[in-house]
């Protein structure tokens, strides 16, 4: 049996349990449990605050867990990394109120700055000659320069819109961040193999998330040239269709390229062309 944490309502909550949904592995949740089995995997779900969830870990009291990589990061446990996960994407930035007068990180030099991430924040100015005065607070760290407690402030920005609403202009970035899978560092046999059971389910899930299944019909003549351009998991599937002198194309395609490949084939003389999500991707 292998012990997971993941926090039990905020940010990471939802994205955490699709996940492990999308593994095929079966619970029962309830938002009022703090515990739960899964029903059809070795696994025990364990519902905790983020910031907990990487002492409980190092510390074995859960084995594998979910987290936010600037609060790991910041409690200088990245040693029990295992796998970026994909979401909860987000950074950590500087930021000062939007009249101030900003060059270049110099100028926070012997100023004020809130924020929640003392130690990321202290690496990075040491990181970049700065000295400045660190006030660690807990929470609404964006009122800090509006209630005269700081020139400036770091805090975790995603869309901006908090910055914005608060007076305020995002001027560095100091630490990219998303959700990451931990792990405890002396795992025994039996809950590595549960581990490595569960990673190659979750490899499964992510290649599927980037990949998209595409069919198209196209002329006999330009097969040639369309199947350069589909790079598929192997070579693309090549069926004839009813009508003489036709055929339909199948292949996979990365999220990534996918725009400019469709343009090509349909250059190509690709017709017809459905793109269609693909679940599970096992290879
Ligand atoms: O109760 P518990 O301690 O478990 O939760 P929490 O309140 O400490 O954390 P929570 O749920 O707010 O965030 C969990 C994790 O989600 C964080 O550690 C980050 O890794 C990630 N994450 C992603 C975010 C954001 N996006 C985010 N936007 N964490 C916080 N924010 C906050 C930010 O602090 C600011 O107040 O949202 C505001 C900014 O958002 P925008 O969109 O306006 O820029
Ligand atoms: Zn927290």
């Amino acid at each position: 049996m292998l012990r997971l944490a993941i926090q039990k309502s905020g940010r990471l909550s939802e994205d955490s349990l699709n996940l492990i949904r999308e593994c095929g592995i079966s619970f029962i949740s309830s938002t009022l449990k703090l515990k739960t089995e899964s029903t059809n995997f070795p696994l025990e779900i364990l519902f905790l605050r983020d910031d907990d969830i990487p002492g409980y870990v190092a510390d074995g009291v859960a084995d594998i867990g979910i987290v936010g990589e600037n609060v790991l990061v910041e409690e200088g446990k990245q040693q029990l990394a295992v796998e970026k996960l994909g979401f909860s994407k987000c950074r950590l930035s500087l930021a000062v109120p939007k009249g101030a007068s900003y060059d270049s990180v110099q100028d926070l030099d012997g100023k004020n700055i809130a924020t929640s991430y003392p130690n990321l924040l202290q690496a990075y100015l040491q990181e970049n000659g700065v000295t400045a005065q660190i006030h660690t607070i807990s929470g609404s760290v964006e009122i800090a320069p509006s209630i005269g407690l700081a020139d400036a402030i770091c805090d975790i920005v995603s869309s901006g819109s908090t910055l914005i609403s608060n007076g305020l202009r995002e001027v560095e970035r100091v630490f990219k961040s998303e959700a990451v899978l931990i792990a405890n560092e002396n795992l025994n046999a039996e809950k590595k193999q549960i581990l490595e059971k569960l990673l190659f389910r979750i490899h499964s899930v992510q290649r599927a998330q980037k990949a998209k299944y595409i069919l198209l019909n196209a002329p006999n003549e330009s097969i040639s040239e369309i199947s350069a351009l589909l790079p598929g998991v192997k070579s693309p599937t090549i069926l004839p269709l009813a009508e003489e002198g036709w055929s339909s194309l199948h292949s996979v395609v990365n999220e990534d390229d996918f725009w400019e490949i469709i343009e090509k084939i349909k250059d190509a003389g690709a017709q017809g062309i459905l793109v269609v999500p693909i679940e599970k991707m096992i290879i």
